[in-house]
Order: structure tokens, then sequence, then C-alpha cells
């Protein structure tokens, strides 16, 4: 049957804290702490078994070789001349598999299979590493190419940032639905990440229908306030998009082209005035999961962050009491993820299918959700100190992590 998966990633044993983002408030401020990978991946691993157990469909993705020695090469570099060079190529930020691909569903495309355009990432040099292993693993995954069809990553000249830039919204899942891509044209200090032209590219290259796609511009004031990301201020499932303000460039505009194509879309829209930029970025209250639960209700699996945050947690109280469509509120920690700007809905990729269709080693049950906890346990570093970035023991312990990991799951072709 046709439903949506989340594919999380299983964060990395080299989970550190580089300051590498520019433009991401989280990442600055936590530049130079020490990191606890082995936390991080239990964290991780915590929220897919939460989403698991209300009956979900979930799958997961494996971290990148890391330290990545291609990186360096490519360069010209071994890592001594430059920390951040050095940092870049240990980074385990495929975690946020919300950037790995861009997901159209079959009901969406002119050939009836869902496509999946790997994302360049090119504005952040730690990102820009990850496509071509990012898209080995989807090939594997999603090998079945009667469902199924895969795109290289747009050329690099447009930044693409994948699923955290673009939005589907429809009477369900399996249905036919409305596409919105979401680019940035300017940020102040701060990039815009997302090309308008390469959310064009990947919509012609998933064979959309062009009356059912909407192309919209980030506001350049949530940008600069370190919205680096679209799904920082907005995310929508089926007939329901909840969104800050100050999202949009054009909210009204937005929201009256989106209604014009779609007329059951409920918007949930938070006010400046209750929740203000600043307390939605820092909150990460936005980047939630907005999940149809079996039953047919919809609940938003948030970070703890927003939860303890007391003027988001006043506008969530009045939104449970009212009688919009967003039932529930489900808190989970993240904390070092968060750390690192990366919140729940940053941690997962979404994919309509069926999951028989799905590479079944890619697919979570709870058996396999305590082997995986038990390599982590064993292997994941307790803590990375910033000056241990680039030691070769830790190297060593690192690239180890990772392989026990992949036997494991009997994914050893990825090694
Ligand atoms: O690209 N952080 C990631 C966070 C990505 C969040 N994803 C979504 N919003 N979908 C980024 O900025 C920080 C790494 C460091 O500083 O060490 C980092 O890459």
């Amino acid at each position: 049957m046709l439903q949506e998966i989340n594919f999380d990633g299983i964060i990395g044993p080299s989970h550190n804290y580089a300051g590498l983002s520019l433009g991401n408030l989280a990442s600055a401020s936590h530049a130079g702490d020490a990191s606890f990978p082995r936390a991080a991946a239990l964290q991780g691993l915590g929220k897919m078994r939460h989403n698991l157990a209300l009956g979900l469909a979930q799958g997961f993705l494996l971290p990148l070789p890391r330290p990545n020695p291609r990186f360096l090469s490519a360069i010209g570099a071994d890592g001594s001349e430059d920390r951040r060079l050095l940092a870049a190529a240990w980074s385990a930020s495929s975690m946020w598999t919300a950037n790995a691909a861009t997901v159209s569903p079959a009901a969406d495309t002119a050939d009836g299979r869902c496509h999946l355009t790997a994302a360049n990432l090119v504005t952040m040099p730690h990102r820009s590493q990850e496509w071509p292993d990012t898209l080995r693993q989807l090939r594997l995954a999603f090998a079945d190419a009667a469902h199924f069809a895969l795109h290289d990553a747009v050329p690099g000249c447009f930044g693409d940032e994948g699923a955290a830039n673009h939005m589907r919204m429809g009477t369900s899942h399996a249905a036919p639905g409305l596409e919105l891509f979401v680019y940035g044209t300017s940020g102040g200090a701060f990039p815009a990440r997302q090309h308008e032209q390469a959310s064009r590219a990947v919509a012609r290259l998933h064979r959309l229908d062009p009356a059912r796609v909407l192309f919209i511009e980030q506001n350049p004031a949530a940008i600069a306030a370190g919205a680096f990301h679209n799904d920082v201020v907005a995310v929508a499932n089926e007939r329901v998009l909840f969104t800050h303000e100050l999202a949009f460039a054009d909210p009204a505009g937005t929201y009256a082209v989106i209604r014009a194509a779609l007329p059951e879309a409920e918007i949930v829209e938070v006010p400046a005035s209750a929740v203000s930029l600043a307390d939605a970025i820092k909150s990460y209250l936005f980047n939630a999961q907005l999940l149809t639960l079996p039953g047919g209700e919809m609940a938003l699996v948030i970070p703890l962050e927003a939860w303890e945050h007391p003027r988001v947690r006043a506008w969530l109280d009045g939104m449970l009491a009212s009688n919009g469509p967003i039932r529930r509120v489900l808190p989970v920690d993240v904390r070092q993820s968060m750390a690192n700007g990366g919140g729940p809905a940053c941690l997962r990729l979404r994919v309509v299918a069926d999951p028989a269709t799905v590479d079944p080693r890619f697919m979570l049950d709870a058996a396999k959700a305590d082997r995986i906890e038990a390599v982590i346990t064993a292997h994941w570093p307790e803590t990375i100190a910033p000056a241990e970035i680039g030691s070769e023991g830790l190297a060593a312990k690192v690239i180890a992590a990772r392989l026990a990991l992949l036997e494991a799951l009997d994914l050893g072709e990825l090694a």
C-alpha cells in the first residue's frame, strides 16, 4: 500500500560541532563544543522508535564514509592546511536527510514513478561532498525501476538543498498533489541556499504537471534571521500548511495560489506577534514532522526545545485547545542534532511508496532497531573534542564504527 515512509539519517560516529554553516545560528553558537556522537545517534534512533510506535512506516539511511579522503584529495589537501577543510572532511552532516534529495511521489509524475533527485548542497563546502555517496545509497534503497526514478544532482551553478525547500500538499499521500518549491534570492549577511533554477530543474526532471507546481520565494528577512532552509519556518502535510507568518516573501499571494489550486487546503499560520521569527528559529517549532497517524488525525512531532519555550508552548496550548487540524503535539529529544541546527524534520526524508517496493535492508522494525542500538553503543565514540578532529586514532574508530553498522545491516556493499 502506498504510504509516507520517513527515512531518518542514522547519526554518524564523527558527529561534531565545527561551526561550518554560515547562516545556521545553532551551528555557529555551538562551534567548538564537545559533541556526544553516541548520545546523538541514540537520540535519533529514539525518534525513529517513537514514530514506529505510532504505527508509521520508518526507514533509515546510513552515515557516509568519514573522514572523506576524496574530499581532501580533490582539492590537493591533506587536512593540515586548514582546520575548516579538515572538519568538512569529517562532518557527519548527511544525518540531515531532508537535504539528501527532493522527492516527488508517483501520483504527481508523468510516468507514474516516484522521482528522487539528489541535492547538490553546493552552498556549504562540507555538504557539497555528500551527494554522490547519498545517491549510491538511494540507488540501492530504491533500486526497483518500475516504481522509482533517480536523478543525479542538478549542476552546481544552481544550489539545491533538496526536500528542506520543497513541500507537498494534497488530499492524501496517494492522490495527485500540489508541489511547492521554495527558493531564496537573498538573505542579507547569510546565503540563500536554494536557487530558483535548481527548483525549476527538479520540477522538470520529475516530469511534474506545471499546473500543479508552485515556485515560492522565501522571505529574505527569514533567511537573514537564521531560516537557512524553508523547513525552519514551514512544514506541510496533506491538506495542511503549518507556517510562520514571515516565512514567505509574499504570504498573502502564496496562500491565495495554494487555495486556488487546492480548495481543501488549511493554512495554520503562526503570527509573529505570538511567536517571533527569532523564537521560531531558536525553538525550531516548524522543524517538526507533521504526520498523519494511522487513525487519520494529524500529529506534530516537535523538538523538546519548542515544548520548553514559554511563548511557543503558549501558542501550542492554544492551538490544541482550538478545533484546528493538528490534534496532537509530540515532543522528542534530538538535542545533539539540534545544536547543529537539525530538528526532527531535518533528520528525515519523506518518500511516498509501498514499503514492499523498497529494499528491506533500509526499513526499520523493532528487532532491527535493537541491532542498530547495540552497534552504536559498542562502537560510537562517547565524545569528540574539537582538537581530536584529524587524529588518526579517532579516524580509525569512526571508520570501524560505520563498518560495524554496515555489517550488522547486511549493507557491506556501501563500504
Ligand atoms: O546544513 N548543519 C546543517 C543542518 C541542516 C538542517 N537541515 C534542514 N533544515 N533540513 C546545515 O546547516 C552544521 C555542521 C557543523 O557546523 O559542524 C550543519 O551542517
